[in-house]
């Protein structure tokens, strides 16, 4: 097929252990919400999503990003949440300072300063750091769900394509940039 654009974000990925713990937390919400289960291979948290993007940019990318270290820590999942918009439900981090993960606004401010560099615009909306367990899900009370606290230190940060597949959007990694913890 000839491409002409390629639709793109950045993202944190677990190893493939960190995954199934996190599929534990899916599968808690789904049978509660419904809806369609992330499947373990594809969760991750977005740092930046990119959209659509023309070929000569995703070659400047793919070119550029192995140079931009990315700040990486370790957080702790600790809830659930809902974006009632897309139907998406996800569990999300906390931190001794709150709902904030001091390293992963670093991380995004870093990687969002990079691509500023490469002429990309930061979005204006405030980064909601989340990994989606569920799409298309139905409305529910995620107060009754509760899972102990499931401490994650992401091992990749990732430029990912993010292509149309039966059931859902298949992913394939780009780049891996390097990581300081
Ligand atoms: O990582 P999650 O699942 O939260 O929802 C899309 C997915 O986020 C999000 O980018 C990730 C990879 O597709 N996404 C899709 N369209 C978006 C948009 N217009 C978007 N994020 C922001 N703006």
């Amino acid at each position: 097929m000839n491409q002409t654009s390629q639709r793109l974000f950045f993202g944190l990925w677990p190893s493939a252990a960190t995954a199934d713990e996190i599929m534990a937390w899916a599968r808690d919400a789904h049978a509660l919400c419904g809806g369609r289960m992330m499947q373990a291979e594809a969760l991750h948290m977005t740092l930046a999503f990119l959209g659509n993007t023309p070929e000569d940019k995703v070659h400047e990318l793919v070119q550029a990003a192995p140079g931009w270290t990315v700040p990486v820590g370790t957080l702790q999942l600790k809830r659930f949440g809902r974006f009632a918009g897309p139907r998406v439900v996800w569990a999300g981090p906390s931190s001794e300072d709150g709902e904030r993960v001091p390293w992963l606004d670093d991380a995004y401010a870093s990687l969002w300063s990079h691509l500023e560099g490469a002429g990309w615009e930061r979005p204006a909306s405030v980064f909601r750091p989340h990994v989606s367990l569920l799409r298309k899900a139905g409305p529910c009370e995620l107060d009754v769900l509760s899972r102990p606290a499931l401490s994650w230190t992401p091992e990749q940060c990732v430029l990912v394509a993010s292509r149309p597949a039966e059931g859902g959007s298949r992913y394939e990694i780009l780049v891996r940039l390097p990581i300081r913890h």
